[in-house]
């Protein structure tokens, strides 16, 4: 097996050592760094979330710092989502898409202060894309990567492990909003957000020395729950609809075709980024559509390295994107983005390692 060699363009995460720690077993390229996956055993890290507590490394979210007289400004022509609403200790998912209302990235924007915006972004280099746009607008604005990595402790029992830690407190910060702390001098934030359904935090960490023991702490304090590492977990959020950018979108993909309609306002500003486009898109109505699929086969087989044709009547209408077992469905779900001819209830077949498996095509999310 060949190796990855060490190189100073492959960033490593505070929490590094940590995970290897934790007998780390796989990884993924995000963000010109690498996010944890899995630790070998994927039911007991699915079972963690579901019924306790997990904790995960995500400091592959990096944050785009924009701050400065403009940075409200610089904000909002990069978000079709409206921000004018968000307050200060607020975030807002918010999509973000080029100038043919392609979705380029779907970030929780953090509100810091009226001049001081964190954009937590998916796989995609927004800082170069923030930087571009700001100056070519003439925007009075500093953009940068702070020293910010995000911890994310997720399950049923979250709140009790981040309550046990910081104190009770904690338990008022409402949905996506964020509070400053600290725990033996390690500066954080805690936001009530993260990448599952199942409730809990993400601890933004801004000191970066401090990651293993950030890391150490929860884990400690975790014990009497159960806490164990995972990760943004792959089957948890097919199941919950969770979109996945890059892993779920291409090149191609707009907001509309992967249910974030209710994220974009069409009535913003022109100089939005995407905005025109978008309302074009939406007048004629997108190409796509995401939708769930049940397969009939109760092969536990996950892990498609390209995206599994889906055709109707041996015609190919769009594509797998991602798709593995459910435990609570008992059957093999995926996401597609199928042509709008495509509807709930039909028939398709989902070609797997050159096998077609046939399926029904289905609503989300599925639970
Ligand atoms: N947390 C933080 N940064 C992130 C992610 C995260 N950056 C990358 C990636 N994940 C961005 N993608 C998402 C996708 C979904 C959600 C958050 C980030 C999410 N959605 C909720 C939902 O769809 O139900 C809530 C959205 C809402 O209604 O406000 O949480 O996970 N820091």
């Amino acid at each position: 097996m060949a190796e990855i060699g060490p190189n100073t363009r492959l960033r490593t995460s505070p929490f590094y050592e940590a995970t290897l720690n934790e007998g780390v077993t796989a990884f993924s390229p995000y963000n010109r760094m690498l996010m944890p996956v899995s630790y070998g055993d994927p039911m007991a890290e699915y079972d963690r979330l579901m019924h306790g507590v997990s904790m995960w490394d995500v400091a592959v979210q990096r944050q785009v710092q924009i701050e400065g007289p403009d940075a409200a400004r610089l904000a909002q022509i990069l978000s079709v989502r409206d921000l004018s609403g968000c307050f200060p200790g607020q975030g807002k998912y918010v999509p973000m898409c080029d100038h043919r209302g392609v979705l380029i990235n779907d970030p929780v924007v953090l509100k810091i202060a009226d001049d001081l915006f964190w954009l937590s972004i998916a796989d995609n280099n927004m800082l170069m894309w923030a930087r571009g746009i700001a100056a070519e607008r003439g925007l009075n604005v500093k953009v940068s990567e702070p020293d910010v990595s995000p911890l994310a402790v997720q399950g049923p029992k979250a709140e009790d492990v981040v309550a046990s830690i910081f104190g009770d407190w904690v338990r008022t910060i409402k949905f996506f909003w964020f509070a400053d702390a600290q725990i033996d001098g390690i500066p954080v934030k805690i936001a009530r957000s993260g990448f599952s359904k199942q409730g809990g935090f993400e601890l933004y960490l801004t000191d970066g020395r401090r990651g293993v023991d950030l890391w150490n702490i929860i884990r400690e304090a975790g014990q009497p729950w159960g806490i164990g590492p995972g990760n943004p977990n792959p089957i948890e959020r097919i199941e919950s609809g969770l979109l996945s950018y890059g892993g779920d979108t291409d090149d191609m993909t707009n907001p509309f075709e992967v249910r974030l309609d209710k994220y974009v306002d069409l009535d913003l500003e022109d100089d939005v980024i995407g905005i025109k486009a978008l309302r074009r898109i939406h007048a004629d109505g997108p190409a796509r559509h995401q939708l769930g699929v049940k397969l009939d086969d109760w092969s536990t087989q996950t892990g498609h390295a390209t995206w599994c044709d889906v055709l109707v009547d041996g015609k190919k209408v769009g594509s797998m994107t991602n798709g593995g077992w459910s435990p609570q469905l008992h059957a093999v779900i995926g996401f597609v983005l199928v042509s709008r001819s495509v509807q709930i209830g039909d028939k398709v077949e989902v070609v797997r390692n050159g096998e077609p498996v046939p399926g029904t095509i289905c609503d989300l999310p599925f639970v």
